[in-house]
C-alpha cells in the first residue's frame, strides 16, 4: 500500500484550525494504490471484466482505492499469485480456482467432467459451493470477492477426433489437475503449460493438442497451430478474485462497501460476458479456419466413462466437504 498524495486543501484547513500535522496525517484520506496480478492476457474477457471492475471501484470511491491490473502473469506468475496475496506481497489477485486443488479438492469441484456442463448448472454449482470455498479461503486470511467461469471446455487437435482412440499418445497441454487426469485417462500425455506460453509450446512441438475454451483458443490464435475444435463442453472452470483480509480490513468502511458492490456487479457481468464469449469465440475460430464439431457417439461414450471415473475419484478425495457441496447442488437441481 503506498500513499500517493495528501490532500493539501484539507491540510491547509487543518492547520488553520490548529490541528497538528501528526494528527492530520494519521486521519487524512490518502488514496490507496493496489497492484493486482492476473494470469491471463488483455484480450481475455476475464481481464476486460476485471479492468471494468477496478474502474468501478475508482469511480465509487472517488479515487480513494486505485487498483492497477498487471495482466498476463507480468507482475507475478500464475503459480505464485495466490501465495503472494496470502503473504501480503500484493493485496489482491486473480487465479483459476481449480489451481488450488492440491490444497483441497473442493477447489476443483468446477472441473469434474459433466458434473456441471452448462451455464445454468455451473451457476447452481457455484451457489452450492461458494460458501464452503469462501470459508476455506478465509482460513488462510483470504477473502473471496467474485468468481467468473470460462466458457465450456473442449478439445483442440490437429485432426478430426472420431473416437477416444484418436487421442491416444497425443502430448496434451493441461492447466489443472482435471485436464491432466482426463488426458491420462484417454491415454494422452499431459504437460502443464500456462496460457501465455501456449503458442511457444505448440510451435516447438512440446504439445500437439489441448483442452481449453473457445475463448482461450481464440485469444491464443489456435488456428496458427491447430485445425479442429471439439466442443465437448466438459466443464466450466472459474477464475476467482481474492483479496487479503488484512489489506481489506485497512480500508475505510465506505471503501470496503464500494469494493464489495463492484465485485458483485463484476460477477454478474462476468457470467454474462462468458456466455456471450462462447458464441463469439466459436465464430472467431470458424472464421479462421478451425473445424468446430460436437463429439461423435463413440467419443461421447469415452468421455462419459472418463467423467464417471473422475467424479468417483473426486467424491472420494473431497470427503465430507465434497458431499456437502454435492448434496446442496443436487437438491437445488431437483
Ligand atoms: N482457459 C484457461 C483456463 C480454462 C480456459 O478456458 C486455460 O486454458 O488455461
Amino acid at each position: 500500500m503506498t500513499v500517493s498524495h495528501l490532500r493539501l486543501p484539507h491540510l491547509a484547513t487543518a492547520a488553520a484550525l490548529g490541528v497538528s500535522l501528526a494528527t492530520m496525517t494519521g486521519s487524512a484520506q490518502a488514496a490507496t494504490e493496489w497492484d493486482m496480478p492476473t494470469p491471463y492476457g488483455d484480450r481475455t474477457f476475464h481481464t476486460v471484466n476485471i479492468r471494468e471492475f477496478t474502474e468501478d471501484v475508482r469511480e465509487a470511491t472517488d479515487g480513494e482505492l486505485d487498483i492497477t491490473v498487471h495482466s498476463n502473469g507480468s507482475l507475478i506468475g500464475h503459480a505464485e499469485i495466490k501465495n503472494s496475496v496470502r503473504r501480503g506481497i500484493v493485496p489482491m489477485g486473480e487465479v483459476i480456482m481449480s489451481r488450488l486443488a492440491n490444497e483441497n479438492p473442493i477447489f476443483e469441484v468446477d472441473s469434474v467432467p459433466y458434473l456441471a456442463a452448462s451455464y445454468e448448472e455451473a451457476w447452481t454449482l457455484w451457489e452450492a459451493s461458494r460458501e464452503i470455498i469462501a470459508e476455506e479461503l478465509q482460513k488462510q486470511g483470504l477473502r473471496l470477492l467474485f468468481a467468473v467461469p470460462w466458457p465450456p471446455q473442449g478439445i483442440y487437435t490437429n485432426q478430426a477426433i472420431e473416437s477416444g482412440d484418436d487421442l491416444k499418445n497425443l502430448s496434451m497441454r493441461a492447466y489443472n489437475t482435471a485436464s491432466e487426469r482426463i488426458a491420462q485417462l484417454v491415454g494422452a500425455v499431459p504437460t502443464q503449460v500456462e496460457v501465455p506460453d501456449i503458442p511457444t509450446a505448440f510451435s516447438t512441438g512440446r504439445v500437439e493438442a489441448m483442452i481449453t475454451s473457445p475463448a482461450t483458443g481464440a485469444d491464443t490464435k489456435a488456428w496458427d497451430y491447430l485445425n479442429h475444435f471439439n466442443h465437448a463442453q466438459l466443464w466450466l472452470p472459474k477464475n476467482m478474485i481474492i483479496v487479503s483480509e488484512k489489506a481489506f480490513s485497512r480500508l475505510s468502511e465506505d471503501t470496503q462497501q464500494a469494493l464489495l458492490e463492484a465485485a458483485a456487479d463484476a460477477e454478474t457481468r462476468g457470467w454474462e460476458m462468458s456466455q456471450q464469449e462462447t458464441t463469439d469465440a466459436i465464430a472467431v475460430l470458424k472464421e479462421n479456419g478451425i473445424t468446430v464439431t460436437e463429439p461423435s457417439e463413440a467419443l461421447a461414450e469415452t468421455l462419459k466413462e472418463v467423467g464417471e471415473t473422475m467424479t468417483e475419484e473426486w467424491v472420494e478425495r473431497a470427503g465430507e466437504q465434497g458431499q456437502t457441496i454435492l448434496d446442496a447442488y443436487r437438491s437445488a437441481g431437483e
